[in-house]
């Protein structure tokens, strides 16, 4: 048998893989929070994706940190302030060269979760593609997409994109993992903290062009002063042109700030405005749009960081 993918995270990322997996016949096992949560799932019949209003559910294996399989194939898909420590509960079955794919948006998290794994193969992945569930145990696929992964200090291929292949997950082996990273922060920068501030779809930002372009330009030096010359190459059409794309959706952060959740804040608009501080980099803009968006997150009771 191939090697079974273990993935940590049944959320909506984790599902989405989980079930095209298991939809090709590749092993997977989903590795759920404690006890109680492996209980609920196993009540229920499986994972289920719904793609194109059609749902199917697929028997995929449930565990928890406690199952005594070892660990060489994980695809880590929880939010980027949960990683760390998700990843360091299961460091007592993890193979000495596993294999980690990290989904996490933004930036930071990937390096710490790296940092506590020194012989293990990090895989940073940056994907385009956008679910949500609407149940548990249920996902849908609201936008398809594609999914860049690298690893900035091997550039070959892992064997296993073959199985990416057989599930139909669009991919593309990425030799600047860490440019694609860094563009997608920028962007998630210069659109998602102006959507919370201004309670607005993303199209409304177009009425606010000087104050994107303002960002743009700050964003575009620390990518620069950040050693990521072609992640900021046409930053502020590449925004404008995303805006105009995904006009009528909510941004990431709009969608979590309006359910209440915690935002992914430190590494997106934070870990930015700490590698300006890191460079002795003056972004006044972008500092300040770091310090009203924390105003309303603290005033909406929801976490700083
Ligand atoms: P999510 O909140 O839907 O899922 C995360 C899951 O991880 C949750 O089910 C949570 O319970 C679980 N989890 C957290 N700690 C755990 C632990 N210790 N053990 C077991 N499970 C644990 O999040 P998501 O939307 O799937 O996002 C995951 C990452 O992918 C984020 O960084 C997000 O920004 C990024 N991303 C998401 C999308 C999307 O469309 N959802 C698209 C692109 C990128
Ligand atoms: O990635 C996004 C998000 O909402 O998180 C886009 C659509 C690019 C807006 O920044």
């Amino acid at each position: 048998m191939s090697t079974p993918w273990h993935i940590l995270g049944a959320g909506s990322l984790g599902t989405l893989w989980a079930t095209r997996l298991a939809r090709a016949g590749v092993p997977v096992r989903l590795i759920l929070r404690d006890d109680t949560r492996l209980a609920g799932y196993r009540a229920s019949k499986g994972l289920t994706l719904v793609e194109h209003g059609v749902a199917h559910t697929y028997a995929v294996a449930g565990e928890t940190s406690d199952s005594p399989e070892p660990i060489h194939r994980l695809l880590v898909a929880c939010k980027a302030y949960d990683a760390q420590n998700a990843v360091a509960q299961l460091h007592h079955r993890l193979v000495p060269d596993a294999e980690l794919i990290l989904l996490q948006n933004g930036l930071g998290s990937q390096d710490a979760v790296a940092a506590q794994l020194p012989l293990a193969r990090c895989i940073f992945a940056s994907s385009t593609e956008g679910a949500f569930r609407d149940g548990d145990w249920r996902v849908v696929f609201a936008g398809h997409g594609h999914t860049w992964l690298g690893d900035a200090a091997h550039p070959t291929p892992p064997v296993w994109l073959d199985d990416l292949h057989a599930a139909g997950i669009p991919h593309q082996w990425s030799a600047d993992i860490l440019t694609r990273l860094w563009r997608k922060l920028a962007l998630n920068c210069a659109i998602n903290p102006l959507t919370v501030l201004y309670n607005c779809r993303n199209r409304e930002l177009q009425a606010h062009q000087c104050e994107v372009a303002t960002l743009c330009a700050e964003l575009s030096e620390l990518l620069e002063c950040c050693g990521q010359p072609a992640a900021a190459e046409g930053l502020q059409q590449d925004v404008e042109r995303v805006i105009h794309a995904t006009a009528a959706n909510y941004s990431s952060m709009y969608q979590d700030v309006a359910n209440a959740r915690r935002t992914e804040i430190s590494y997106l608009l934070g870990y930015a405005c700490q590698a300006a501080a890191r460079h002795h980099l003056k972004l006044p803009h972008l500092q300040q749009l770091q310090v009203r968006l924390i105003e309303l997150l603290v005033a909406r009771g929801l976490p700083r960081d």
